[in-house]
């Protein structure tokens, strides 16, 4: 659950998203503008003074033009339009999707332009309460939860490449210590413009990643009022896809809005009052365990978050068809789509389906840019399947959705989420209708072999032979915060004794030192009563267990949920709650060696504080600088 991004609300219908800009300087191929209701502004995505971020909506379908900067590089601004960011190339304000090669490097000059910070800072002030939360109270077996603070809009951004196994150092994926400033605000970053220079390894895989900005206090804000795009790093298996003639489809879905207003809390049935932990003998111990008692109760939310396909508004409901991104497949032949979760809080669960209801099978073929392996680098083919696919906030699917059937109008779907008692509501919705073009031969051609038969290793390969030099347990939390703002204070927190529960400030020392080559297993623990994820910035991790089901094949993946928390019982054996859990293993290479954030991808509870740092020494390097500089200084200077 997050906090009322309220003055958004009213900008939604004006609102286009994502998007592509071309590498050159004309829209590549704007779709016609048939299907824009009568009277609506036809979209133009040309940034201009009068109209920063363009003008319209792109008709549903719309395909976001490709950036493919050459060596020398290209230039991204930051434009702003009232309540609207946008990323503009070339004159386009139309998210590009960048477009990189395996091993290759992706130059990219970040220009900020935003000319008015108080407009974040309206979609992220927190609404007021009439009666004030008290803060959580010390309790003898607990851990200490300090409150959190609001942090005001500077207007500052920066970039982050999720996915990249690139190294968190400047000037590749620094989001600690790197930003630029507004064009008027704050001067805290000291420059208005970077040149970020990924260096992606040959050993990255290929597929689809993505960028957005990750300044600490004000991601969702930004991300919310348009700033997200995708990134597809190419290779063989592309061009093996290109050759044969193979359509590819990105597609976007971002979220413009999150509203928790008139959100009132109810009973929870987590938050029954926990019996104080046995203590050890009869000394007082130091706090060992969380306190759910005060945790953020069950909320009735009964607003439904906008979310949009490509750009254009997602419906709630029934809607008419031609309301949703009409996806064409040739009869007879199949399509890659990679699909990428950019919203800011909600869950994905996809499937096609035909008008009946039936799921059509899926092929996938890779999560978050990772193709489905052994620990070996074996590419593992599962057959197609109908199960639900879940994608989480940060997440990306690939796969083939091959041409419906004769006559069968199919729908790309995502199904209801149970959230949790203090999640967001996310109904069934349509995101789009697939349909085959001209007359079907009965039988679909098959895909094209992978390049790569023999497998992919990268730099997670033989994650799971290794031996685990140590295991960890970290928990996630929440609690109103104290005082009349309406907001919400996020925890992550590794669980030893006498560990306290304080929410992220930039600047923070590492929560978590490692030394480069070890291996550790992670049992992240979910606290609440709503679904959070667990994200690392570098690394991808080995998904082992969910809620004491082991995977079969565990995924390589950089986000994953993390259930939400289990009321048992006063006399459970366990406890009153039994927390969610997700079990992962990771190794941390000395090539990815830096301080590297780790925080869910709900990005309000980012904001506000369920984030840390984990730190890879090289062995034998002198430890790196502690602080980090130009954002530390202007957050803590607030
Ligand atoms: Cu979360």
């Amino acid at each position: 659950m997050s906090r009322a991004a309220r003055a958004l609300a009213p900008l939604l219908l004006a609102l286009s998203v994502p998007a592509g800009a071309a590498g050159s300087a004309v829209p590549a191929a704007l779709p016609a503008a048939a299907s824009a209701p009568a009277g609506a502004v036809p979209f133009d995505p040309r940034s201009t003074d009068a109209a920063p971020c363009g003008r319209g909506l792109p008709a549903p379908g719309h395909a976001m033009p490709d950036l493919r900067p050459g060596a020398g590089g290209a230039t991204l601004a930051v434009r702003q339009d009232g309540m609207r960011l946008c990323y503009v190339a070339d004159g386009i304000a139309d998210a590009p999707v960048l477009r990189a090669r395996r091993g290759g490097e992706l130059v990219l000059t970040l220009r900020n332009e935003i000319t008015d910070p108080s407009r974040i800072e309206a979609a992220m002030a927190p609404g007021k309460l009439r009666i004030a939360n008290e803060p959580v109270p010390a309790s003898p077996g607990f851990y200490e939860v300090q409150p959190g603070m609001h942090h005001a809009a500077t207007g500052a951004t920066n970039l982050h490449v999720h996915g990249f196994a690139v190294p968190a150092v400047a000037p590749q994926d620094d989001v600690l210590t790197v930003c630029t400033d507004p064009a008027s605000g704050s001067a805290g970053c000291g420059r208005r413009e970077f040149t970020y220079r990924w260096r992606i390894p040959a050993t990255m895989p290929e597929g689809l990643y993505w960028y957005h900005p990750h300044m600490h206090g004000e991601v969702q804000a930004q991300m919310l009022m348009g700033l997200a795009g995708a990134i597809v790093v190419e290779g063989p298996e592309h061009d093996a896809r290109a050759r044969a003639g193979v359509v590819e489809r990105v597609l976007v879905v971002r979220q413009t809005q999150d509203q928790d207003a008139g959100r009132t809390p109810v009973r929870s049935m987590t938050a029954a009052a926990q019996a104080p932990a046995p203590a050890h003998g009869a000394r007082a111990v130091p706090g060992h365990a969380i306190d759910t008692a005060h945790e953020l109760l069950c909320t009735s939310n009964s607003g439904i978050d906008q979310i949009s396909l490509n750009g254009t508004p997602v419906p709630v409901g029934d809607a008419p068809d031609e309301s949703l991104a009409r996806l064409e497949i040739d009869a007879g032949t199949r399509q890659y789509w990679q699909l990428l979760n950019a919203a800011t809080d909600a869950f994905l669960s996809l499937s096609l389906q035909d008008e009946r209801g039936r799921a059509l099978p899926l092929q996938v073929v890779a999560r978050d840019g990772s193709p489905l392996t052994d620990d070996a680098g074996h590419l593992l083919q599962p057959s197609p399947t109908t199960d639900a696919l879940s994608v989480p906030p940060g997440g990306r699917l690939e796969f083939w959705a091959a041409a419906p059937p004769p006559g069968i109008k199919a729908a790309l779907v995502t199904h209801a989420i149970d959230t949790g008692c203090a999640g967001d509501r996310l109904p069934e919705r349509r995101l789009a209708v697939v349909v085959a073009r001209g007359n079907a031969p009965a039988r679909v051609t098959p895909a094209p072999a992978p390049a790569h038969a023999g497998g992919v290793r990268d730099a997670f390969s033989g994650l799971l032979a290794r031996k685990v030099d140590r295991r960890r347990v970290i928990a996630l939390a929440e609690y109103p915060r104290p005082g009349t703002d309406d907001q919400t204070d996020f925890y992550i927190a590794e669980r030893r004794p006498g560990a306290v529960l304080r929410p992220y400030m930039m600047g923070d020392a590492p929560a978590i030192t490692v030394r480069a080559g070890t291996t550790e297993e992670w049992v992240i623990e979910n606290w609440t009563n709503e679904l959070h994820t667990f994200h690392i910035h570098q690394l991808h991790f080995r998904v082992l267990e969910i809620d004491g089901q082991r995977e079969a094949a565990p995924p390589l993946l950089d986000v994953v949920e993390v259930p939400y928390a289990t009321a048992t019982g006063l006399h459970s054996r366990e406890g009153p709650v039994r927390p969610g859990r997700t079990r992962i293993r990771m190794t941390f290479p000395a090539a990815l060696a830096g301080d590297i954030p780790f925080h869910c991808h709900l990005v309000d509870h980012e904001d506000n504080g369920m984030m840390a740092v984990l730190r890879i020494e090289k062995p034998g390097a002198p430890p790196r600088r502690a602080e980090a500089a130009p954002m530390a200084a202007m957050h803590h200077g607030q």
